[in-house]
């Protein structure tokens, strides 16, 4: 499927992978490049010397491109958003802030710049700050999340902006996909699809529990802390939104059960004390497949069900 987003970036399909800190790394992000969408490693709150290394790795895995994602809230984002200058990278999204400050610098450096938006309003800023498309990203996602859902938020963006828009937010087949396009996108982020992928270097317990959630095992933890995370409903995210809920756990307590969490989960599987983050549409997923089979799915999926 040809669109403006796989004339801008280069590649087969308008399917993009979500940034996903922990997760997205040089083995996935490759893969999915290979595979004709568009990986991405995520900087996440990584040391900077790690994905340098991570860039490089992705490079020799792959000529297809890709690109890097960059948390804005990392007390690293200054230096990543450097590096990917210094690294040649094509492609940038961005979430979790404003990454204004930034674009000139890219622009200027050919780098195509992709923020993540959650509302109207900033998509409109980044359009005025020079992005060349943005991700409009409903609540139905996992981790870091807005408010306004995927069916909501992707039309008003569509019509505020004149760049394309790229849907994100419980897409994870062709269905999905192809109503994304009805809604005026031009392509797609996917994230917790890849959670379920062979090549996805995720502890087995978290693709277990992604394969075996039902579509209510998500659950939103971290409203009162001005940083709310779409997590797996397992028994400590339930702990957290409990204490959230009727007051015994402190805004400073919940910040010192989360860190290091999404840690715990992606490399130790840890269900005790892990944040496993995860979008809404887990539910719908039951299988491991690659990469180049997700891919392939998604987009012939959108493309027959687009052409009736
Ligand atoms: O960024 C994400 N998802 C993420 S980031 C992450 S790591 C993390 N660690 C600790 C605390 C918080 C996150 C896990 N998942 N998605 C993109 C996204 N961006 N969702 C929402 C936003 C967003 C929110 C507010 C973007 C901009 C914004 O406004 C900033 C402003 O200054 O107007």
């Amino acid at each position: 499927m040809k669109t403006k987003i796989t004339e801008l970036l280069g590649c087969e399909y308008p399917i993009i992978q979500g940034g996903m800190a922990w997760v997205a790394e040089n083995t996935l992000a490759s893969a999915v490049s290979n595979a004709g969408g568009v990986g991405l490693i995520a900087g996440g709150n990584a040391p900077i010397d790690y994905l340098r290394e991570q860039i490089r790795l992705c490079k020799e895995k792959t000529n297809k491109p890709f690109g890097v994602n960059i948390m804005l809230m990392s007390p690293n984002a200054d230096d990543l958003a450097q590096l990917v200058i210094d690294e040649g990278i094509k492609v940038v999204t961005t979430g979790a802030g404003n990454p204004g400050r930034y674009i000139a610098a890219w622009k200027e450096a050919g780098v195509k710049v992709i923020p993540v938006v959650p509302s109207v309003a900033l998509a409109k800023r980044m359009e005025k700050s020079g992005a060349d498309d943005v991700i409009a990203e409903g609540t139905e996602s996992g981790g870091h999340i807005g408010e306004n859902t995927t069916m909501c938020l992707v039309p008003q963006v569509v019509d505020a902006v004149q760049i394309p828009v790229i849907a994100a937010g419980g897409i994870a087949d062709g269905r999905g996909m192809a109503a994304s396009f009805m809604l005026g996108a031009e392509g797609v982020q996917i994230g917790t699809r890849f959670l379920a992928s062979e090549e996805c270097q995720i502890h087995p317990v978290f693709k277990e529990l992604v394969i075996k959630a039902k579509d209510t095992d998500s659950v939103v933890t971290g409203r009162y802390t001005g940083h709310p995370c779409r997590n797996v409903k397992t028994k400590f995210a339930k702990k957290l939104a409990a204490g959230e809920k009727d007051g015994t756990l402190s805004p400073d307590e919940f910040e010192k059960l989360t860190v290091g969490a999404l840690r715990r989960a992606v490399v130790e599987g840890d269900v005790e004390s892990g944040s496993f983050l995860c979008g809404a549409i887990a539910g719908m997923i039951n299988e491991v497949k690659t990469c180049a089979e997700i891919v392939k799915e998604i987009n012939d999926g959108a493309e027959k069900l687009l052409k009736l």
